[in-house]
């Protein structure tokens, strides 16, 4: 690509693109999946629908069964965003295998999260988790033992990546029984999903639609094109060769921001706000005038709006699918859809708003909620797990790209006057 078209011009950047958060500048290469503004995002060219039905479940269908709406594993995806191509249940099955061996952690890191303290919020407490385990990355090891090379960078990325991947269940829940429960860890399970096993952990032991739901969560939030801002800072820590772990504290404490992925817990907080006042049985005009005070007192209504989509989310729409199909008459569920339906509408007369629709973040507490995980700080935990798969499968192939070092420049507001003055 560089040889043949390397000097090739791709666009041009207007000033307020270059103050506005670089809004709509493609200038960064990422493979493994898309986001369109209208049909979302696309993992390695399929979309959450396709995804849904073509990648491994826990139980492979049977000629009965075949139309059976079980949810995928995100081990399959894990599979499907390194190498391109669909795992098959074999493939799936010793992911899961190896995950569950390498997932092991030490009781070091456990007693290390035990002494954390307890007013910390749960994404600080993993992002520090993740920054003491750093000292077992075998990338950072080998590369200060100068026994790495360029062309072997990928090789220990990769190690320290699935290592990183196993071990999330278990630092994930060991933080949930510290800060919300008795602070007893629940021994690992053999032979659990991924999904299931951190959900056992946790303390919800043999929930199947509490699994389906996180086997669903953990598969599609894992990736959303390389711009967002978790993806993004794993990838320039990355591109400084830090290693993965390194990489991840960087990414989750960017996921640990409100317009990022803390928006879930502030979803649910914000409809429990409005429950206490008015109940779960309202009207649409009760829900606008909650909208309007909201944004005219200088707030944002979390979960709506997107930087980049201007259709609602198709990871929205698959949890809403989920909710009808598990909790139909449940009356969170039902005030939920309500809103989505109101809402939109209502944030569409505020003129400033580019994308009134519902996002990711939009559902997943009120499931999760509904399911038994009701300490909302926790959901953007289960967010970061997922995100580990998109942001380290791209750190394995950055370094298999020897992609270098990554530098823009800036510019202070002087260079910006003299930019247009004679013109
Ligand atoms: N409620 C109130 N105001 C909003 C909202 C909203 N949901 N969305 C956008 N705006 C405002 C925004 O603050 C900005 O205000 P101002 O003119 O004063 O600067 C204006 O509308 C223009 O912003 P946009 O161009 O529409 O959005 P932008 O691309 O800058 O930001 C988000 C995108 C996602 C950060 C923004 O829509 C937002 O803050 N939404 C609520 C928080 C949220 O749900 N975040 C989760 C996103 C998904 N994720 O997981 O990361
Ligand atoms: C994400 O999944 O990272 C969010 O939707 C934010 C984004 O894409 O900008």
């Amino acid at each position: 690509m560089k040889k043949k078209y390397g000097d090739r011009v791709m666009g041009e950047i207007t000033v307020n693109q270059a103050l506005g958060g670089m809004r709509g500048i493609r200038a960064l290469f990422y493979d493994q999946s898309t986001v369109d503004p209208i049909d979302g995002v696309m993992f390695r060219g399929y979309s959450i629908p396709e995804l849904h039905e073509l990648l491994p479940k826990l139980r492979k269908p049977s000629a009965e069964d075949y139309q059976s709406d079980q949810q995928p594993l995100p081990e399959g995806l894990f599979f499907l965003l390194l190498t391109g191509e669909l795992p098959s249940y074999h493939q799936v099955e010793l992911i899961r295998h190896e995950w569950d061996v390498r997932g092991k952690v030490s009781d070091e890191l456990i007693n290390f999260i035990h002494r954390l303290d307890n007013k910390m919020h749960p994404m600080t407490m993993l992002s520090l988790a993740i920054l003491y385990e750093q000292k077992t990355s075998k990338f950072a090891q080998l590369y200060n033992e100068s026994k790495l090379n360029k062309s072997n960078y990928w090789e220990y990325t990769y190690e320290d990546s699935v290592d990183l991947i196993a071990k999330l269940p278990r630092i994930a829940a060991t933080i949930y029984r510290k800060k919300f429960k008795d602070g007893k860890s629940i021994a690992h399970k053999d032979g659990l999903d991924w999904s299931a096993q951190l959900a056992h952990m946790m303390g919800f032991e043999g929930q199947e639609t509490l699994n389906e739901l996180l086997r669903a969560f953990l598969t599609i939030h894992a990736d959303h094109e390389g711009g967002e801002v978790s993806t993004h800072a794993s990838h320039l820590v990355g591109s400084a060769l830090g290693d993965p772990y390194l990489c991840m504290t960087t990414a989750f404490t960017g996921l640990a921001g409100p317009l990022h992925g803390l928006a879930n817990q502030e979803v649910l907080k914000w409809i429990l706000n409005f429950v206490e006042v008015h109940g779960y049985d309202v009207t649409n005009r009760q829900i606008e005038d909650y909208v309007n005070t909201t944004v005219l007192s200088g707030r944002l209504v979390p979960g709506y709006g997107h930087a980049v989509l201007r259709r609602p989310d198709p990871r929205f729409l698959h949890l809403y699918d989920f909710g009808n199909k598990y909790l139909r008459d449940n009356e969170m569920i039902r005030l939920l859809h309500q809103m989505t339906d109101v809402i939109p509408r209502r944030l569409r007369t505020f003129k400033n708003i580019s994308s009134p629709y519902p996002n990711v973040d939009c559902h997943s507490g009120a499931l999760l909620y509904q399911l038994g995980i009701q300490e909302y700080q926790f959901y953007t935990v289960l967010f970061a797990l997922s995100r580990s798969i998109g942001c380290l499968t791209n750190l394995v192939w950055c370094r298999a790209f020897g992609l270098p070092i990554e530098r823009p420049e800036s510019a202070d507001l002087a260079y910006y006057n003299n930019l247009f003055q004679n013109k």
